[in-house]
């Protein structure tokens, strides 16, 4: 097996995060090219278009970051990032989702639509263009800041997104602020539990992978 990954980018970055604090060591294929694209061969082979992306010895390939995490869970339970019951597993789901939806989409906006490599790539995974939109870049700003401060109410009763215990709501939660940053944005000042939470994420070692 081997994951198809681009170094630089957030979405993959979820899945090294949560392989590290899995231990785990899959190979990995780079097809993030110089100019800010997937290599031409890596799109002919998955027309989804998109990474990260898990191919199987026989040939199954699993795209979307949660999914491979999902496979990952099933093989290799402890220790547990994706809940441990029925609860939990819900809970986790839920923030993670929030994360993702609210966070990692958030900051995709922003970026998207407003760096000039990505002028004719609005969104991912297409090869057809899609123009940028400067109408969505102040939209995507407020949706950041709604997505700060609901985790920053949800950080100040929990120790971590979803609980008292690391799981990859942190992951995909610490990779939407991350990738904010891409764009100058940063955690307000007076979301104290939010900073003191990215604060401890940021210095676990799978915060480097
Ligand atoms: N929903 C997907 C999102 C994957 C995604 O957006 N990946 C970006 C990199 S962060 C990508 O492949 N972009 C390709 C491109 O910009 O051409 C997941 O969870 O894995």
């Amino acid at each position: 097996m081997k994951i198809y990954d681009w170094h630089i980018a957030p979405n993959p970055r979820r899945l090294h995060i949560y392989l590290a604090e899995k231990g785990l060591k899959i190979p990995l294929e780079e097809v993030g090219g110089e100019d800010l694209k997937l290599k031409p061969s890596y799109v002919a082979k998955y027309p989804h278009a998109m990474v990260p992306m898990l191919e199987l010895d026989d040939g199954t390939c699993i795209g979307e970051a949660m999914a491979i995490c999902r496979y990952f869970e099933e093989l290799h339970p402890n220790p547990p990032l994706m809940g441990t019951d029925a609860k939990d597993k819900a809970c986790v789901e839920m923030w993670e989702k929030r994360a993702n939806e609210e966070g990692m989409l958030a900051a995709s906006e922003l970026f998207r639509n407003t760096h000039p490599a990505f002028a004719e790539r609005g969104l991912p995974g297409s090869a057809e263009p899609i123009k940028q939109v400067p109408e969505l870049v102040e939209r995507a700003r407020a949706r950041m800041d709604r997505f700060y401060r609901k985790f920053d109410a949800q950080l100040a009763n929990n120790e971590f997104v979803a609980g008292s215990r690391y799981t990859v709501a942190d992951a995909t939660t610490l990779c939407a602020v991350d990738f904010g940053k891409w764009s100058e944005m940063e955690i307000p000042t007076d979301c104290k539990c939010l900073r003191r939470w990215h604060d401890a994420v940021s210095a676990r070692p799978s915060a480097k992978a």
